[in-house]
C-alpha cells in the first residue's frame, strides 16, 4: 500500500468510525513531507505506520468460560458461535461496517486494512510458525455494523489449554496480549479453584503482569450465576482471587459478572444480589472499553508532536556526519590533487609534456583517474561515515544527501534547517491545539453523558 492509499483509506474509515481524528492525517502528511525532504523516510514509507489507529481490545481466557458469548452480548448480535465444547480454534478480529449483515473474511484481509495493528501479519505468523504458511489458519476477520465496536477492534479467541495447543497459538496471544491497549482474561466459574486455573495462570497471566503495561489488563470471573445452586458467591470469588493474588496480581482488575440472557437463578433475592454485582462490574468493564477510544486518539496525536520533537533533535547530529564527510572527503581530494599535480609537473620538468597533443591527452587521463579516485574515496567515506551512527533514520537521510551526484562542497546546505525547525514547531503547536480540542469535545461527550 502506498503513503497516498493508506491516508486515503484511514481517512475513508475515521469518516465512518472516529470522524473527530481525521484532521490529525494532515499533520501526519506534512510530518512524512517534511522526514522525506531530508530523508529521515524513505518514499514508500509513513509515520502513520508507526502507531495503530485503531485500540485493540482482546478477550482470552479459559475454554468454555464465555468469552464469546460476552462479545456477542457487548454487540448486541450473534458475531460468534458459542457452545460448552471447544468452540474457536482461531482468532477472530472484529472490526465496524456500514453494511447490515455480518461480513466474514479471512485473515489476509487484515494486511490491507490500515486499522490493524498488525502489519503484515502474514510475516508475522510465518515467524512464529515457519511451516505454517497460511494466515487463515489462526485468524479470521468479521465486520459488524454495531455502534458500540466503531472506532475500536475486538478479538476473540480459541480457548486457552496449554496442554493441547499449538506452540504458535501460544506464542499469538503473547504477541495479541502486547499490541492490545486492554486485556480482558476470562475465568469460569464453575471451575475456579487453582488446580483447573493452572494451565491459564501459569501462561497467560505470567505473560500479562510481566508485561511492562500490566494495568492494561483485567481479570473477569465469568458466570457467577452458576453459584446461585449452592449460593457460594463470596467463597467463589475469594478463592479466584486468592489463587490470582499468589501470582502476584494485585486486587482492584478483578471483576466477576455473568450474560443475562444466558442465566437461569431460580431464588428471586439471590437473582437480585448476583444481578447487582454483575451490573456493577459489567459498567466498570465497559467504562475501560470506552475509555480505550479516548486514550488511543490521544496518543495517535500526541504522537505527531513526539515524532516532529524526534526530527528536530536528529538535525544535529545529522549535520555532524554531513559536515564530517564534507572534511574528509576534502582532505582526501586536495591529498588526491597534491599527488597529480607533482605528477605533471615532473612530466613536464622532464619535457614529457612538449608536445600540445600529447599534453591533452596527459590532461584529460590525469583527470579521469583523478575522479575515478574521487568516487571511489567518497563512497568509501561516505560508508565509514554513516556506520558511526546507528539511528536508522539518521543514517537514511545522510546516505541520501550524499548520493554520489550531489555536489560534496554543498551537502546540507540546500535544506534549511531554521526553515524545517520553524515548520516544526509549527506542526508542534497545530498538534497541541488539536489535543486542546480533544479535550473539549470529550468533556462536551461527558456532560451529555451525565
Ligand atoms: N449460565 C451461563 N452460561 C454461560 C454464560 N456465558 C456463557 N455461557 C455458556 O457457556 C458455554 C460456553 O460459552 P462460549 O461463549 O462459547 O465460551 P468461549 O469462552 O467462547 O468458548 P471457546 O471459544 O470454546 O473457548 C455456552 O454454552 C454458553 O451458552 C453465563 O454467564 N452463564
Ligand atoms: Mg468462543
Amino acid at each position: 500500500m502506498t503513503p497516498q492509499e493508506r491516508y486515503q483509506k484511514l481517512k475513508e474509515h475515521l469518516l465512518q468510525e472516529n470522524p473527530l481524528l481525521v484532521e490529525v492525517i494532515d499533520e501526519y502528511k506534512e510530518l512524512d513531507k517534511i522526514a522525506k525532504k531530508i530523508g529521515f523516510l524513505q518514499p514508500q514509507q509513513t509515520y502513520t505506520e508507526t502507531i495503530s489507529w485503531w485500540p485493540l481490545i482482546s478477550i482470552l481466557g479459559t475454554f468454555s468460560a464465555g468469552k464469546s458469548s460476552f462479545i456477542n452480548e457487548f454487540l448486541g448480535k450473534k458475531v460468534q458461535d458459542t457452545g460448552n465444547q471447544a468452540v474457536d480454534d482461531k482468532f477472530t478480529v472484529i472490526c465496524y461496517t456500514q453494511k447490515d449483515e455480518i461480513v466474514s473474511l479471512p485473515g489476509v484481509a487484515l494486511d490491507a486494512d490500515p486499522r490493524f495493528p498488525f502489519y503484515n501479519i502474514s510475516k508475522e505468523i510465518e515467524k512464529l510458525d515457519p511451516k505454517e504458511k497460511n494466515i487463515n489458519k489462526y485468524i479470521q476477520l468479521k465486520a459488524v455494523k454495531s455502534e458500540r465496536i466503531k472506532g475500536k477492534i475486538l478479538i476473540d479467541s480459541p480457548g486457552f489449554d496449554a496442554d493441547i495447543q499449538r506452540d504458535a497459538i501460544l506464542r499469538m496471544s503473547d504477541h495479541i496480549i502486547n499490541l492490545s491497549d486492554l486485556v480482558l482474561i476470562f475465568f469460569d466459574a464453575r471451575h475456579p479453584e487453582p488446580g483447573a486455573m493452572r494451565d491459564t495462570l501459569d501462561h497467560l497471566v505470567q505473560s500479562a503482569i510481566t508485561h511492562t503495561d500490566a494495568d492494561k489488563v483485567l481479570y473477569i470471573l465469568n458466570q457467577i450465576d452458576t453459584c446461585a445452586k449452592e449460593d457460594n458467591l463470596e467463597d467463589i470469588i475469594g478463592a479466584w482471587q486468592r489463587a490470582l493474588s499468589q501470582k502476584g496480581i494485585v486486587s482492584g482488575k478483578f471483576y466477576a459478572i455473568y450474560n443475562k440472557s444466558l442465566a437461569t437463578i431460580q431464588n428471586p433475592e439471590l437473582a437480585q444480589r448476583l444481578a447487582k454485582k454483575r451490573d456493577e462490574d459489567l459498567q466498570l468493564i465497559e467504562e475501560k472499553i470506552d475509555k480505550v477510544l479516548i486514550d488511543r486518539s490521544y496518543r495517535i496525536a500526541k504522537n505527531v508532536e513526539t515524532r516532529a520533537k524526534e526530527i528536530i533533535s536528529y538535525l544535529y547530529p545529522l549535520d555532524n556526519l554531513l559536515s564530517k564527510f564534507k572534511f574528509n572527503l576534502i582532505i582526501a581530494d586536495t591529498i588526491t590533487a597534491a599527488f597529480f599535480l607533482i605528477l605533471i609537473l615532473y612530466l613536464y620538468k622532464n619535457d614529457f609534456l612538449s608536445s600540445h597533443s600529447y599534453t591533452l591527452i596527459i590532461l584529460i587521463f590525469v583527470l579521469s583517474l583523478f575522479l575515478v579516485i574521487h568516487l571511489k574515496v567518497r563512497s568509501f567515506i561516505r560508508i565509514s561515515v554513516a556506520k558511526k551512527s546507528d539511528n536508522l533514520f539518521i543514517r537514511n537521510a545522510f546516505l541520501k544527501q550524499t548520493k554520489w551526484y550531489k555536489p560534496y562542497l554543498l551537502v546540507g546546505s540546500f535544506i534549511s534547517k531554521k526553515k524545517i525547525e520553524r515548520q516544526l514547531h509549527q506542526l508542534i503547536e497545530k498538534s497541541k491545539n488539536f489535543i486542546q480540542k480533544l479535550n473539549d469535545q470529550y468533556i462536551s461527550l461527558q456532560k451529555e453523558q451525565v
